[in-house]
């Protein structure tokens, strides 16, 4: 995948509250071109593959039963600079911290329901991109 691309999910409480439209409404809005997306409903096995890097980290389990506590909407997004400019679109993980004007300070509610995920690198956008699409289901 190409490094003007990201990879994103409105995550299950962000749904759950209706936030489907304003979250892609926010992303269309600030330049984000939607490549591939798919609405889906992760098992706590796959949740569990996906976060993987987070395994030794204290939130694993709560995060894996989190995240496939519901559907959520996954997509890859592409613009110049996308990981980073996404990172400051969807603002701070906990929405104590995040910025005005961004998704998890508008969507968040904690730290752990923060409305949506935004990759962290080039390298995990396309990882993370390749988890959830084939080659036939991005544009
Ligand atoms: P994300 O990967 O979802 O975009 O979030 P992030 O980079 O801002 O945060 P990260 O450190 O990668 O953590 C992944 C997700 O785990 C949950 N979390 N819970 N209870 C806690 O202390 C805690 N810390 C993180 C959040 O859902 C976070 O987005
Ligand atoms: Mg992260």
């Amino acid at each position: 995948m190409a490094t003007n691309r990201t990879f994103t999910m409105v995550k299950p409480d962000a749904v759950e509250a209706g936030n489907i439209g304003g979250i892609l409404n926010m992303i269309e809005e600030a330049g984000f071109k939607i490549v591939a997306m798919k609405y889906v409903k992760l098992s706590a096995e796959i949740a569990g593959k996906f976060y993987e890097v987070h395994s030794e980290r204290p939130f694993y389990g709560e995060l894996c039963e989190y995240m496939s506590s519901g559907p959520i909407v996954a997509a890859i997004l592409e613009k110049d600079n996308a990981v980073a400019d996404f990172r400051k679109l969807i603002g701070a993980t906990n929405p104590a911290d995040a910025e005005e004007g961004t998704i998890r300070k508008k969507y968040a509610t904690s730290i752990s329901a923060n409305a949506v995920h935004g990759s962290d690198s080039d390298e995990n956008a396309a990882i993370e991109g390749s988890f959830f699409f084939s080659q036939f289901e991005r544009f």
